[in-house]
């Protein structure tokens, strides 16, 4: 039991589980849909990187979004077992490559109906859907004839898109994310998932050749995209919500050295803060200006731009945790990693299979920071832990798998949640990462499970499909029934 003398989540939180069009619907050609970025991306590993391969070729390569879980045809089946852990929200995403599958073609009523379809059905059974807007899927074409975000023909499509569904899916959708992680674009790494571009000599998603200035002139771009998205949505109708979507890490110094506590700053301002800065406040912050002006970046700033990233600030900052990074002057040894980032091993974690170190009171921390910064309703789209499981008979005629470590990282994490509540935070929400187990985005693997419900499916694609719930998710049930009061149990159906 959670203690009684601390501030109580607030009504109406919006307890859930977050997912990804291209990581769990599958149906990647069906229906008039186009392909996107994410459908060239092979299979990797955690010590082989995915590919990217701009001509699909499915005879020699595998592609696990092609598949995935098959959420697009199994989303009734699907949300029912989120209602019956009684969801209060679902965060997901629209590909944008169902909606609008070529830069000038109309819209595709299939894929609109579709979602229509999936957002019909959360509402009836009460659950909120949290909608990001793009989750690494911009249309491959673009990628092939303009590199795009590198170009301002994005913008236009991005904007028409959301335009698209702003008027669609009114009465239907309240909370929109604009970009998913945009923040990790402060990195090399992260131009192909976020840019959507790869430079000549660029093949895998670990070891990408990077252009400083084309990579920022991206992320410009998706800014301005983003302001008049939001302008135009406002437009469209007045209630809607606008959140941005940064992967939040923390940088600890990894001792009280003054050079480590200043590295550590520099790295959390820059790689956490430059992008939220940006969409919460309406306008570059004096350290990224100091940044392009020290590395020789000019941006093209167009007539109307800045104008455009400042009326169209967002209204809450939603992120994933997964951990905090560990910063040093001098330290060289074992290294930890993380959600996109690398950094000195700090002793005080433990670290998950795939080596990514567990903080929960990090989410405290980095809660206190945020809501300190932004000032601005906080809601937490991605947080859990990925782990290969196996099925067992459930010793009732079907199968499930005893996630303990679940339990306990979850729990840790929310423990953590309602001190930050308890603290005076304006939190929101929680939807973990995820409802049912998908495609992971790092490696492409199957068998990196974050799921409340397990779904049958191997590596390579190969599987019933069937879903199954695990332990955690009897857990989760009583979580969410108890609006966060009962972290404990019963966890047995
Ligand atoms: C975030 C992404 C998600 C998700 C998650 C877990 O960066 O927004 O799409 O996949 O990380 O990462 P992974 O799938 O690599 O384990």
């Amino acid at each position: 039991m959670s203690d009684a003398t601390l501030k109580s989540f607030p009504e109406g939180f919006l307890w859930g589980a977050a997912s990804a069009a291209n990581q769990c619907e599958g149906a990647w050609d069906v229906d008039g849909k186009s392909a996107s970025i994410a459908d060239c991306l092979t299979i990797g590993g955690i010590d082989h990187p995915r590919l990217i391969t701009l001509d699909i070729d499915t005879d020699q390569y595998t592609y696990p979004s092609h598949r995935a879980v098959d959420f697009f045809h199994r989303y009734k089946e699907d949300i029912a077992l989120m209602a019956e852990m009684g969801f209060k929200a679902f965060r997901m995403s629209i590909n944008c490559t169902r909606i609008l599958p070529t830069e000038h073609g109309e819209p595709n009523e299939a894929g609109l109906a579709y979602y229509e379809d999936v957002f019909r059905e959360l509402r009836a059974h009460g659950i909120e859907p949290i909608v990001t807007l793009c989750h690494n899927d911009m249309p491959l074409e673009f990628t092939r004839e303009f590199d795009c975000w590198a170009d301002r023909r994005a913008i236009d499509y991005f904007v028409r898109f959301c335009e698209v569904c702003f008027e669609r899916y009114r009465g239907l959708v309240s909370y929109w994310l604009m970009f998913n992680e945009l923040n990790l674009l402060t990195q090399v790494s992260a131009t192909w998932l976020h840019a959507c571009y790869c430079n000549e000599g660029t093949t895998s998603f670990d070891d990408q050749v990077d252009d400083p200035r084309k990579r920022f002139q991206s992320l410009h771009h998706l800014f301005v995209a983003s302001g008049l998205a939001v302008m135009r949505g406002r437009k469209i109708d007045p209630s809607y919500r606008f959140g941005t979507m940064a992967s939040i890490s923390l940088n600890y110094p990894h001792t009280c050295n003054p050079d480590d506590v200043f590295k550590a700053q520099q790295a959390t301002q820059f790689d956490s803060f430059f992008v939220p800065d940006v969409q919460v406040f309406g306008a570059y912050p004096f350290f990224a200006k100091r940044y392009f002006e020290r590395n020789g970046i000019e941006l093209a700033i167009e007539d109307g731009d800045l104008e455009a990233i400042r009326d169209g600030h967002v209204d809450f900052l939603s992120f994933s945790y997964y951990g905090t990074g560990c910063v040093s002057t001098t330290e060289t040894g074992e290294r930890m990693y993380g959600n996109s980032f690398e950094s000195v091993r700090n002793p005080y974690l433990e670290t998950t299979e795939w080596g990514w170190g567990i903080d929960a009171v990090g989410l405290r921390t980095t809660l206190n920071a945020l809501y300190d910064r932004y000032h601005v309703p906080l809601l937490i789209v991605e947080n859990g832990i990925g782990v290969s499981e196996e099925l067992v008979p459930d010793g009732k005629g079907s199968y499930t798998v005893n996630d303990d470590y679940r339990i306990d990282f979850l729990r840790k994490h929310i423990e953590q949640m309602h001190l930050a509540v308890d603290d005076g935070i304006d939190l929101i929400g929680y939807t973990a990462w995820t409802a049912m187990d998908l495609v992971s985005l790092g490696t492409g693997e199957f068998k990196k499970r974050y799921g409340f419900i397990f779904i049958d499916c191997d590596d390579q694609g190969e599987g019933s499909l069937d879903r199954y719930r695990k332990k955690s998710f009897w857990w989760y049930k009583r979580v969410i029934e108890t609006n966060g009061e009962d972290l404990e149990g019963p966890i047995d159906a």
